[in-house]
């Protein structure tokens, strides 16, 4: 068989259905045997970057790994943002990149580029394949690569003799490699739960590893049991429901929110799991560490120890050890009684919200995302990338399942959302999926919009035109005092963002009154064409942000 079509029968065997790619000379073997699979449907993207955020969003949507393909050189290098991306966020997608044939690597021949070199460092693994007898250990042991332990992206080089070259291959026989899925060690259990049951006012914090595991209902009954306060990292944002009397929201300096910062403020143990304490999350180690005790699971044992010494560190799927915790501490403990800090809980998460409510022309940012939560149902999905708009979105937007909220979180990739609002439709047929974006990060990757209209995705897409990249602006007013290269006020006057979303087929409409906004998401959701809403907002509004959890700087 033609290894062209072993990679695709084994991508069958891997129960892949759906591609992402654009065709080229150095991938056509490929493409021949993919348009024959009665399995695995494919979507032509108009950019390779957007190839891989759709194979990203489908995963995150859904919980099932995508493959994204495309040709040699500059459809290669053009991974390479997508890569780093799913990378960051523990994403696992395969990607194929076509190569030249095997004789010409290093001959700088036309579009031939080390891509597998290029790509090691935004990859869990990558390879060249140069000895087509190596391609079905390396397909499988890919997969497996991808999905165990910390999941993340893979990436294969197949050069044009390799997917040309017959090998012996039975795809009959062929069975995915298992999976290991590490245990927690127990005598560290019973020390992490002696450690939380000595403890006065402990806190949870859920990270996107939880989701990953899909664990957020076990967490969430083990934070039950133990009457422990839920902080989300943005990661595992909808990862317990926004009324949960346990709930306290975000903490950090940028997505953070008041009530987070102060629960965690107060806390003396600290029981992470799935998290990485990075650096938007903790802000200033110093103040974040306080005298707390730290208690962290992780299933990557990079993670464990990486930013500071945990007390106890446990190496495990996350899963695993929230249910070995819920089993030891309901052996060894009695139930914690509800604290003062637990009761209060449900006031302050009121109390304390910041305000959404203006009525202000122009529209304050602010109001955008009340009416986003107004609007849309619990199963919608939304993606963000990057800029203000995505940290309003991760301080404002309400979601109460996980899956549902997918962001460049790690990465902050501007061009991440409408491709990845795409990937989430086709993983998840009749679930809306709405990208939240800026005026500036609108046009990365604008040109997929003909890709959701094609294959009538409806996806819809919400522009906070501020007509500035106001994340830079507000970098350059506070920590150098300047202003410059970052307004944009043609976004909101000659560039015309209605127009160029009904030039690729979408249905759009440009908003200025604020209480126009919920008739246009309205509109957009009941569409069953892509639908854009450019909502012209203040353009200087600051986002509340800081240097460290207790000194975030709060702006209107
Ligand atoms: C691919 C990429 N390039 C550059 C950046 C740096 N960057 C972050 S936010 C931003 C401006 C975004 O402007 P806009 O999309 O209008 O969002 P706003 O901050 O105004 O909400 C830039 C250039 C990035 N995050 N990603
Ligand atoms: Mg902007």
């Amino acid at each position: 068989m033609k290894v062209a079509e072993v990679i695709v029968k084994m991508i069958e065997k891997e129960g892949v259905t759906n591609a992402f790619g654009i065709p080229g000379a150095g991938i056509n073997p490929v493409y021949e045997y993919l348009g024959l699979s009665k399995t695995i449907k494919h979507i032509t993207m108009r950019h390779e970057e957007a190839a891989v955020h759709a194979a990203d969003g489908y995963f995150r949507a859904s919980g099932r790994m995508a493959l994204a393909l495309c040709t040699s050189g500059p459809g290669a290098t053009n991974f390479v943002t997508g890569m780093y991306t799913a990378f960051i966020d523990s994403i696992p997608l395969i990607a194929i990149t076509g190569q030249a044939h095997s004789s010409l690597l290093d001959k700088e021949a036309f579009q031939c580029v080390d891509i597998a070199n290029i790509c090691k460092t935004v990859a869990k693994a990558t390879w060249c394949i140069t000895k087509a007898e190596d391609v079905t250990k390396i397909v499988s042991e890919a997969f497996k690569i991808a999905r165990e332990g910390r999941p993340g992206p893979v990436l294969i080089d197949l050069p044009l003799d390799i997917q040309m070259a017959e090998i012996d291959y039975n795809p009959d026989t062929y069975k995915p490699l298992s999976i290991d899925i590490p245990k927690p060690d127990h005598q560290l259990i019973k020390q992490a739960v002696e450690m939380i049951a000595n403890a006065k006012s402990p806190v949870m914090i859920m990270g996107g590893g939880v989701i990953l595991s899909k664990a957020t209902n076990e967490f969430v009954k083990l934070a039950e049991y133990l009457q422990i306060p839920v902080i989300t990292t943005y990661m595992a944002k909808g990862g317990i429901p926004m009324d949960h009397p346990l709930n306290a929201g975000h903490m950090g300096i940028q997505v953070g929110a008041p009530l987070g910062n102060m629960v965690f403020s107060q806390a003396d143990v600290v029981l992470g799991i799935g998290c990485r304490f990075t650096d938007r999350h903790t802000g200033d180690l110093k103040i974040y560490r306080g005298n707390r005790k730290f208690i962290h699971i992780d299933i990557d044992k990079k993670q464990l120890n990486r930013m500071f010494e945990p007390d106890i560190s446990i190496l495990s799927d996350a899963k695993l050890a929230i249910e070995a915790i819920l089993e030891q501490s309901k052996k060894l403990t009695t139930k914690r009684e509800v604290s003062e800090i637990v009761k209060t809980l449900p006031v302050l998460r009121e109390s304390m919200k910041r305000k959404t409510f203006y009525v202000n022309v122009p529209i304050k940012p602010q109001r955008v995302y009340y009416e986003i939560n107004k609007c849309f149902d619990d199963n919608t999905i939304f993606t963000t990338g990057c800029g203000l708009n995505q940290i309003w979105s991760g301080q404002f937007q309400e979601i109460n399942k996980p899956r549902k909220y997918l962001p460049s979180g790690g990465a902050g990739t501007l061009g991440f959302d409408i491709p990845a609002a795409i990937g989430a439709t086709v993983a998840m047929p009749g679930v809306k999926a709405v990208a939240v974006m800026g005026d500036f990060g609108f046009t990365f990757m604008v040109e997929e919009l003909a890709v959701a209209a094609k294959s009538k995705l409806p996806i819809v897409v919400v522009i906070v035109n501020n007509a500035y990249l106001s994340l830079i602006r507000q970098n350059q007013k506070y920590a150098y005092k300047y202003e410059y290269a970052v307004k944009m006020e043609e976004n909101q006057t000659f560039v015309d963002y209605v127009k160029v979303a009904e030039g690729f087929g979408c249905k759009a409409e440009r908003v200025i009154r604020p209480e126009d906004i919920a008739g246009a998401l309205k509109r957009a959701n009941d569409s069953d064409v892509p639908y854009v809403i450019d909502i012209i907002v203040e353009d200087q509004t600051d986002c509340s942000m800081g240097g460290n959890i207790e000194a975030v700087k709060e702006f209107e």
